[in-house]
């Protein structure tokens, strides 16, 4: 393959979206917008039981809601809108067959199938295991088995992603890959890679122990498969808000693609470092040779790289941008960027809470220091910085237009305005919410407990202040979903009817031609699934070979 250039693909980035596709992919988005009111409604219970001001009535459970929180935002809300979005972009550059969009359809009803059996289990308190699903927590059959559902069924929708590009590319020889359908493919790639860990674990481990068939269960390697599959779940989610960082807003900001190479060989970089970094989550567990987590620990720190690259990357497209729209001075095209623009100023604001964001996570992956975050409220205030805003208001970003887009209306001016005051809402409330989390977090607070059991110690009292700006800002941050649900309530059924852009933005008109290697789809893989076996075989084999005996389950409810 060498470094020859491909053709570009531009004629094929912008297909017309028929009525059937869009009824698709609002489906997988209506799941995400029911899922963001009951898992935004925990968090506020959460934050307010945590202030020691209030019980949850009628015997309900701290941990009852907090798994529902996390399982239900964490993951039923993440996926839906992803595949959606994803089968949006694939939609608009490569296209889909009517029997892709069947097996598609079949793909979401497995989804909702196993989503109910889950949902059901946790919310007859059978199943209050955390999204983690530690063992020996041991939850109702049905809460693995309904996970193992929405696992195969997103897996069948990335098999359909991978077929569309495979087709689009049988039709275009030799041309390259749009780009949107290239991060699709990888993202899909690295979700169906990593999710065989978590599959491994509830097919093998979970299910035959939960339903009776073994006595016991290997605590150790349940939490080493989860973890490989749990940090490129982060990157999974990620990776759709940096798809429409790349793709979207230099469109939205009348720029373009600032290097299609770039782009792809960050998300390239992403395939290869997210999985085998797996141990940064261990650190402190005994059990795994200190040698194996100090080299995952260095593969978290590459795995840096590439969101290093797309800082950069968008520093330059929006600079290029305000330049050649004529704004000088150091910061001319900072000022001019536009800010009135929801569609702009939501993905924005994640971009900027990215960034502590990000530094927050150098510092959890830093060995030594990982030692006094661990296990404490810090931790939550990460991903409440990380997913929790940077990537949820990307989403929301991308709902103002992909929204309208597909149900034929329109994003008004006073949708626009009520988007910005939803951006600023969640932007306070989160700053009060996470900062308190991280301040409290460094005091020792621990993350995952109840009020009633630290409430009357000496410690708790020290954090009482931080407790309550927490319930302070999971309120505000609830009032910022009552207004996103209206949102896009109003977007999906009542905006008024016309026809809203889908922007993506080619790339610039003197960029280098990205090299075909980047279509080398069997490398990619290959070094992939190198860097895994060689930064898991040995410990793993390892964790096998030394197991104690297997733990005896700890069933809910329990009484606390
Ligand atoms: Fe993390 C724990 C390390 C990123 C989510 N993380 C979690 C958990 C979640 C999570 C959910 O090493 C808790 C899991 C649990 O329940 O136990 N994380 C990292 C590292 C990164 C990182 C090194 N995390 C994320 C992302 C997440 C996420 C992304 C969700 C989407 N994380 C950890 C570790 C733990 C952890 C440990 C375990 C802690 C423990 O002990 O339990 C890196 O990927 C971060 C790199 C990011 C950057 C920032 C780049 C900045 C950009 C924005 C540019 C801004 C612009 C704006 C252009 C280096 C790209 C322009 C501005 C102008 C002013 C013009």
């Amino acid at each position: 393959m060498g470094i020859a250039k491909l053709e570009d693909a531009k004629s094929s980035q912008s297909l017309p979206i028929t009525k059937p596709e869009s009824r698709l992919y609002m489906s997988f988005i209506h799941v995400a917008f029911i899922s963001l009111l009951i898992g935004g409604l925990m968090g506020l219970l959460q934050t307010l039981v945590r202030s020691g001001k209030f019980e949850l009535p009628w015997g309900i459970d701290y941990y009852q809601i907090l798994t529902v929180h996390g399982v239900i935002l964490g993951l039923v809300l993440t996926t839906y809108f992803i595949i959606g979005f994803h089968f949006a972009l694939m939609g608009k550059t490569v296209g889909i067959s009517e029997k892709q969009r069947k097996v598609t359809w079949l793909a979401f009803w497995v989804m909702v199938v196993g989503t109910i059996m889950t949902a059901t289990t946790i919310l007859l308190g059978e199943a209050s295991v955390l999204y983690t699903f530690y063992a020996p927590l041991r939850a109702h059959p049905a809460f693995y088995i309904g996970l193992a559902l929405v696992i195969i069924g997103s897996w069948v929708a990335g098999f359909v992603n991978w077929r569309q590009l495979y087709v689009w590319k049988k039709q275009n020889p030799g041309v390259k890959s749009p780009l949107a359908a290239f991060m699709v493919t990888i993202n899909t790639l690295l979700w169906f890679i990593a999710s065989l860990g978590v599959a491994a674990a509830v097919l093998i481990q979970f299910i035959p122990w939960s339903l009776g068939y073994a006595e016991t269960i290997n605590v150790l390697v349940s939490r080493t498969l989860f973890w490989y599959f749990g940090h490129p779940l982060v990157y999974f989610w990620l990776l759709p808000a940096y798809m429409a960082w790349y793709l979207v807003i230099p469109k939205i900001i009348g720029g373009k693609i600032f290097s299609d190479s770039l782009a792809r060989m960050s998300f390239v970089l992403f395939l290869f470092f997210s999985i085998p970094v797996g141990f940064h989550h261990q650190l402190t567990e005994p059990g795994v040779d200190p040698t194996w987590k100090f080299i995952q620990v260095v593969l978290t720190f590459m795995v840096v790289i590439p969101s290093l690259m797309t800082a950069f990357s968008l520093f330059a497209t929006f600079e290029i941008t305000g330049r050649k729209k004529g704004y000088g001075g150091l910061f001319g095209w900072f000022k001019h960027l536009p800010w009135k623009d929801v569609r702009f100023l939501a993905p924005f604001i994640g971009m900027l809470a990215f960034i502590p964001g990000g530094a927050g996570g150098i510092i959890n992956a830093s060995h030594q220091m990982n030692a006094v975050v661990h296990n404490t409220i810090w931790v939550t205030g990460h991903f409440h910085l990380t997913v929790a805003t940077t990537v949820i208001l990307t989403f929301f970003g991308i709902t103002y237009w992909l929204v309208p887009h597909l149900t034929g209306r329109k994003l008004t001016p006073q949708l626009n305005k009520l988007g910005i005051v939803q951006a600023i809402i969640w932007t306070v409330g989160m700053t009060i919410m996470s900062g308190a989390m991280h301040i409290v977090g460094l005091f020792g607070a621990p993350r995952r407990s109840s009020y009633s059991e630290y409430g009357g110690t000496e410690q708790a009292s020290e954090w009482i202040g931080y407790q309550l700006a927490q319930a302070v800002g999971g309120t505000i941050l609830f009032i910022g979903i009552l207004l996103m649900i209206y949102i896009f309530v109003k977007l999906t059924f009542f905006a008024p009817k016309g026809e809203e852009e889908f922007p993506i933005a080619e790339e610039e008109e003197d960029a280098e031609p990205t090299p075909a290697f980047f279509e080398n789809w069997k490398l990619w893989i290959a070094i992939t699934i190198a860097l895994i076996l060689f930064a898991y075989t040995i410990p793993f084999v390892d964790i096998i070979q030394n197991s104690p005996p297997g733990s005896k389950p700890f069933d809910f409810p329990i009484g606390r």
